[in-house]
């Protein structure tokens, strides 16, 4: 459960013991050739934390215990944006993000995130396994990360505290909280609304307090963050799909071997089928919980208005992202 209550990154950096989910302390791994840090905002058990075990798991088995990756969850080492600009100085080695926070440091990231991009779950997949979605992970050397691999996160959609959303007109005046991402909030002016970028770990008080009406995100994090019992009204318009991604620190993956990259680099791909599979399950049991709680969820049927007020932020991409867009919609 993450309602926003984080140990600052300082206390982690300054030595005192951290109890990691494998019941092991930072001292009982000092032994350890070589250990890196994976920051993740999501608490243990949410499907990507899972993933980012399974990840840790599988370096540490395929270099005999030679690399340990400490997963640290629930925004322990930070918020994203923060978490991502520490990666880029190498002083966290790896981290899951959205992609939302990630196009504010690689732009090329807004135009896989577009509103209404993907015909569907299977669209998206096929965009990110194909050579495409290997040149954007590429893309990310000139600003100092190594992309790594992709994670499933479904589709965002709007929820809020003050009444139901059923077409444009019912967003005119609601404050909505958007990830720190001019798209994110370019998205959501486009509809009406009020904009109001935000990390990750603020939204439950801001919500609860009225500082503001609602925010959007999938399923598991509407669940997870129990956000849903603040903000009681869900429109499932499925607006944007915003893969999650690993990236790791350019400087930490120059100081390790050619051959130890490599096996970084086979393990994050080969841990997203064990996320794919752990998002699916919890995406369920989130939706079950969320109905059995009594929520209002209304499932917008006909998003064409929607889509319509959203053309602007297409037209205003640049005319290289544009060609990307087209690249992506040409993917059968
Ligand atoms: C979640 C995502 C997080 C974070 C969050 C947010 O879906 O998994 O990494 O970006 O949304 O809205 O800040």
């Amino acid at each position: 459960m993450r309602k926003g209550t984080m140990i600052p990154a300082a206390i982690i950096l300054f030595g005192v013991s951290v109890l990691f989910a494998n019941g092991k302390t930072e001292a009982d791994i000092s032994d350890t050739p070589i250990v890196l840090r994976l920051a993740e905002t999501h608490g243990a058990d949410y499907p990507t934390t899972q993933g980012d075990y399974e990840f840790a798991r599988l370096v540490e088995e395929r270099s005999d215990g030679r690399i340990r990756i400490l997963v640290y969850p629930d925004a322990q080492l930070g918020e994203e944006k923060a978490v991502i600009e520490q990666v880029q100085f190498g002083a966290i080695d790896f981290t899951r993000v959205s992609i939302s926070p990630l196009a504010a440091f690689s732009e090329n990231f807004n135009a896989l995130q577009m509103p209404y991009l993907y015909r569907n779950a299977d669209h998206m997949w096929k965009v990110l396994n194909s050579r495409l979605g290997d040149d954007f992970l590429g893309s990310l050397l000139p600003a100092g990360f190594v992309g790594l691999s992709w994670f499933d996160s479904g589709a965002r959609s709007f929820y809020n505290s003050v009444r139901p959303i059923k077409s444009v007109e019912d967003f005119k005046g609601l404050k909505i909280r958007v990830q720190e991402s001019s798209l994110m909030a370019g998205l959501v002016e486009a509809l009406g609304a009020v904009a109001t970028p935000m990390p990750f770990g603020l939204v439950y008080s801001a919500i609860q307090t009225g500082v503001i009406d609602g925010a959007e995100n999938n399923w598991p994090s509407y669940f997870s963050t129990e956000h849903y019992e603040v903000a009681r009204y869900f429109t499932i318009d499925e607006h944007t799909r915003v893969p999650e991604i690993t990236i790791a620190s350019k400087i930490t993956m120059d100081r390790l071997s050619d051959e130890d990259q490599r096996l970084i680099m086979k393990a994050a791909k080969d841990s997203m089928a064990f996320q794919i599979n752990a998002w699916k399950e919890y995406e369920k049991e989130a939706e079950a919980a969320i109905e059995a709680n009594g929520n209002e969820i209304f499932y917008l049927e006909d998003n064409s208005s929607f889509q319509a007020a959203m053309q602007p932020l297409y037209d205003a991409l640049s005319p290289d992202l544009q060609n990307i867009v087209k690249e992506i919609r040409d993917i059968k």
